[in-house]
């Protein structure tokens, strides 16, 4: 075969789908068939919703993961760490950033079987992929472990969660990123709740410090409820008044073409694949070919599963340990 003939095998755009496979399924309908279309225009309109626990997951569920972000809390931290009691501190755990009042807990999807459970809830993953359609990946899921004294300072640290370009102007509609917090205790104004500018999505850049922090709203929320947000919006929190902690578990979800917060895609042992469903092992990126070393991006490896999404397929697998 002349190298030309091989050149005109190369099918760019059959590639070009392996790189960057497109969602597949009916989003709207998963959307609806669980009555979120409300949330979804609230997170359109105001850039954030709060989703009520009886739409999130048990009460059971939400224990158990309290109890799994408390037993990693004092492991790593080697405090004695009391849902109704104020921290000291982060001891052992020198995680960034160092904030009075404040720490938090990163890379957790490996610490207990219930935050694997958290990544397949399905009212989770409809409100991430009617934003990514199924081009969403894990960049990170973590716990802000929050004490009386935890606070922002007058700006209420208002930020958005989108990376910022150079250009500074962030996009409208392809939504980079979408966050959500899994409130492990009540939200309050007094109790530190996170801080909201309605509508501040949609001017599509950062804030300048203290830019409208005078708009900004707390979010009441029981434990429980699911705060999901456009990356976009403007968040914060205000400090945070009464005793004992407040909990979350923070799912932070980047489209699949920016680089993740945490290290997954290779590093997501097989059984773990194995044992959940195919969009699992997409939203860890497995199916993504990048990040390859001499032999160069092995498309074959991942062609199995461009045709049949419903199974890993072996030669994926075989690159998990
Ligand atoms: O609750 C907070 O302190 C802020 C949370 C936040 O900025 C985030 O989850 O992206
Ligand atoms: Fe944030």
């Amino acid at each position: 075969m002349s190298e030309r003939d091989q050149d005109s095998q190369f099918d760019v755009q059959a590639e070009d789908n392996l790189l960057a496979p497109k969602g597949h399924d009916d989003y709207a309908g998963k959307v609806s068939e669980l009555g979120l279309e409300g949330y979804v225009d609230l997170v359109a309109e105001q850039g954030f919703a709060v989703i009520p626990p009886e739409k999130v997951a048990p009460p059971e569920f939400i224990e158990r993961v309290r109890s799994a972000v408390l037993r990693v809390a004092k492991e790593r931290t080697g405090e004695a760490i009391e849902l109704d009691k104020n921290a000291n501190g982060s001891g052992n755990y020198k995680s960034e950033p160092r904030s009075a009042g404040q720490f938090i807990l990163y890379y957790l999807l490996f610490e207990d079987p219930v935050f694997e459970e958290w990544l397949c809830n399905e009212t989770m993953l409809a409100m991430v992929n009617h934003y990514l359609r199924g081009e969403g990946q894990l960049s990170s899921m973590t716990s802000f472990v929050k004490w009386k004294g935890g606070d922002y300072g007058d700006t209420l640290g208002l930020h958005c969660d989108t990376p910022r370009p150079a250009s500074g102007v962030l996009p409208e509609t392809c939504n980079d990123v979408v966050n959500s917090a899994l409130c492990l205790t009540d939200y309050s104004e007094k109790d530190g709740a996170i801080a909201f500018v309605p509508g501040s999505h949609k001017l599509c850049r950062h804030p300048k410090p203290g830019e409208r922090v005078d708009e900004a709203v707390a979010v009441d929320a029981p434990a429980g409820s699911l705060i999901f947000f456009n990356g976009n919006v403007w968040h914060g929190a205000f400090p945070k008044q009464t005793d004992g902690l407040r909990l979350t578990l923070t799912t932070y979800i980047c489209h699949q073409r920016l680089k993740t917060q945490e290290q997954y895609q290779r590093h997501v042992p097989r059984e773990m694949l194995e044992r959940n469903p195919p969009a699992f092992a997409r939203l860890l990126g497995a199916a993504d070919p990048m990040g390859w070393k001499t032999i160069g991006p092995q498309f074959s490896r991942f062609a199995a599963w461009a045709k049949d999404p419903e199974t890993v397929p072996d030669s994926i697998l075989e690159l998990h340990s």
